[in-house]
C-alpha cells in the first residue's frame, strides 16, 4: 500500500541574546526543542532584534549571539536537521513586524506584563520598540506558518496576542496565517530564582541564577546556598504555596531527572534539605556538563558557526518570503 505523506507540523522559538543562557531558558524552553526534528519541522533563532529594546553594548551583543548559536547546537540541535538562524539576518521579520504593528491595538500592547515589568526596570528608556515588541514576536511566529511555539510560561500572553493578531488579519484578508499554539512544558515552565523563589530565575538576578556555561563548583555553591523554607518541617514535600523554595528545587530535579514529585518525596524521605540541595546541584551539573564541553569546543571554530548562521538564514528567508509576499499583496502594496 502506498504510504501517505503527512506534512510535518512546524515548531518555532527564539531567545534573546541579552545575557548568558540559564537553567530557566534551558528547562522552560530549549529542552523542549531537542529531539523533535524527526517529528516536526523546526526553526530556532537568536532574537537579537528584540534584544535592542534594552540598550546593549554592540561588541557584547555580537559575541553573545554567536555563543548562543554554539549553545543551541551543544544542547543537541543538529543544524542539518533544524533551521538555526539569527533574526536580524532575515529581513522579513522587520517587514512583517511593521505590517502587524498596524493590526495590533494600543490597549493590547499596554496590557502585556513583560512590557510593564521591563518598563519598570528601564524607566529611563521606555522606547517604542519595547512597547511594540509583541508585534515583532507575532511576525517571528506567523512568517513561518508555525503550529507550535515551545516557550516557558512567561511567554504565554505574547503567544495569545499573536493568535489574536493572526485571527484579526485572517478575518479581514482570508486565510493568510496559520493560528499557532504555545507548547509549555509540565515540569520546568517556571523555574524560580534559587535565592528568591517568589521571582522567576532570570539573568538579571545572577546570584539565584544558574548559567549553562557555569563551572560545576559555582553551580554547586549556588544550590547549597539555595533558599529553602523557614518551616520547621525540614522535609522534601511539594507544596508551592507554603514551601516555594523546596518546591522550586523539586521542580528542577524533576525536570532534569524525569522523576515525579512522589518519587522525589520518597527518594528523600527523612533526609532533610541538607542532603536534598547538593543532590539537585549534582543532577544539574551532570545535565549541563556535556552542553558546556560541546559549546566550548564549537566556540573555537568561529568559521563553522558563521557558516551555520548563513545557511540557516537562507533556509529561513526562503520560507519567510512566501508569507511576506502574500501579506504585501493582501494589504495592497504595489508589486515591485
Ligand atoms: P530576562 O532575564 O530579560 O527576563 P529571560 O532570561 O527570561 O530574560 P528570555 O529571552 O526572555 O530570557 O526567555 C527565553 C525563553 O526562556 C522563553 O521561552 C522563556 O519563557 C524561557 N524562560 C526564561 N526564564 C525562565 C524561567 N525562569 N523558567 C522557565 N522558562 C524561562
Ligand atoms: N519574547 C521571547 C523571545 C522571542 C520569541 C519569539 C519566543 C522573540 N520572538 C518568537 C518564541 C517565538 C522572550 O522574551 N522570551
Amino acid at each position: 500500500m502506498e504510504e501517505v505523506k503527512v506534512a510535518k507540523k512546524r515548531m518555532l522559538s527564539g531567545i534573546q541574546p541579552s545575557g548568558d543562557l540559564h537553567l530557566g531558558n534551558y528547562l522552560g524552553a530549549m529542552k523542549n526543542w531537542i529531539g523533535l526534528a524527526d517529528e516536526f519541522d523546526c526553526f530556532y533563532f537568536m532574537a537579537d532584534m528584540h534584544t535592542i529594546t534594552v540598550r546593549q553594548n554592540p561588541a557584547d551583543l555580537r559575541r553573545r549571539t554567536l555563543e548562543q548559536m554554539a549553545q543551541y547546537i551543544a544542547c543537541g540541535l543538529d543544524p542539518e536537521k533544524n533551521v538555526l538562524f539569527v533574526q536580524s539576518h532575515v529581513h522579513q521579520h522587520a517587514e512583517l513586524g511593521w505590517v502587524l504593528n498596524c493590526f495590533t491595538m494600543f490597549g493590547e500592547l499596554s496590557r502585556m506584563t513583560q512590557f510593564k515589568d521591563k518598563s519598570a526596570k528601564n524607566a529611563e528608556n521606555i522606547n517604542g520598540g519595547l512597547f511594540t515588541y509583541p508585534s515583532l514576536m507575532a511576525a517571528d511566529i506567523l512568517l513561518y506558518q508555525t503550529d507550535l511555539i515551545p516557550v516557558g510560561h512567561d511567554q504565554k500572553q505574547h503567544c495569545e496576542l499573536t493568535r489574536d493578531i493572526a485571527q484579526r488579519f485572517n478575518g479581514i484578508y482570508g486565510n493568510v496565517f496559520k493560528i499557532p499554539e504555545p507548547y509549555i512544558p509540565k515540569a520546568g515552565a517556571r523555574i524560580m530564582s534559587l535565592n528568591a523563589p517568589e521571582t522567576k530565575m532570570s539573568k538579571s538576578l545572577p546570584d539565584g541564577c544558574v548559567f549553562l556555561m557555569e563551572k560545576p563548583e559555582d553551580i554547586q555553591r549556588k544550590f547549597k546556598r539555595a533558599i529553602t523554607d523557614s518551616d520547621t518541617e525540614n522535609c522534601v514535600r511539594f507544596d508551592p504555596e507554603n514551601k516555594p523554595g523546596v518546591s522550586n528545587l523539586m521542580n528542577i530535579y524533576s525536570a532534569v531527572t524525569g522523576r515525579s514529585f512522589e518519587q522525589i518525596e520518597s527518594e528523600f524521605a527523612g533526609c532533610g534539605y541538607g542532603a536534598f540541595k547538593p543532590a539537585v546541584g549534582e543532577a544539574v551539573i551532570e545535565t549541563l556538563r556535556p552542553i558546556r564541553e560541546e559549546a566550548t569546543r564549537l566556540l573555537a571554530d568561529k568559521a563553522y558557526l558563521e557558516g551555520v548562521c548563513r545557511s540557516g538564514a537562507e533556509k529561513a528567508s526562503y520560507v519567510a518570503e512566501k508569507t511576506l509576499r502574500k501579506v504585501y499583496k493582501k494589504v495592497g502594496f504595489l508589486p515591485r
